[in-house]
């Protein structure tokens, strides 16, 4: 009878992850303001187009079935004035605060960003997908 002594201890874990999920909603990321960011072929949307200066959360949700990548550059020019060679954006000419690399289809990722006072554009730089609509823009104040 030695199995049924681990049906009481993986009841209990099973509990606590789901406890775990529970506790873990969107606003829950160390008090950083939380954005969503919603990627499919051949768009990027996100929920707020106006955020705070300071830590933000971008919660990058790939709905689509491609891999995916969320590249911030700070920059005045529009969402879809920026130059492409190749199918791709040159990252190297802006600054930028960072990325989330990678996100497969159906996945979610987020990363903390410390975000100044601008304008950014949002971008997946995978060849030609900004070309085909994967970008928007976020104002910092
Ligand atoms: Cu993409």
């Amino acid at each position: 009878m030695k199995r049924m002594k681990w049906i009481p201890v993986l009841v209990a874990a099973a509990a606590t992850l789901m406890l775990a999920g529970t506790a873990c909603g969107d606003d829950d990321n160390g008090g950083a303001l939380a954005v969503k960011a919603t990627l499919k072929e051949w768009s990027i949307a996100l929920n707020k187009a106006t955020v705070p200066a300071g830590q933000v959360t971008i919660r990058a949700d790939n709905q689509g079935t491609s891999e995916h990548e969320l590249i911030l550059l700070k920059t005045d020019i529009a969402p879809d004035k920026l130059h492409v060679d190749a199918g791709k954006v040159d990252e190297k000419q802006f600054e930028s605060p960072g990325e989330i690399e990678a996100i497969k289809g159906g996945t979610v990722a987020s990363r903390t960003f410390k975000l100044d006072p601008g304008h950014y554009l949002l971008i997946c730089n995978i060849a030609a997908h900004y070309e085909q609509g994967m970008r928007t823009e976020l104002t910092v104040q």
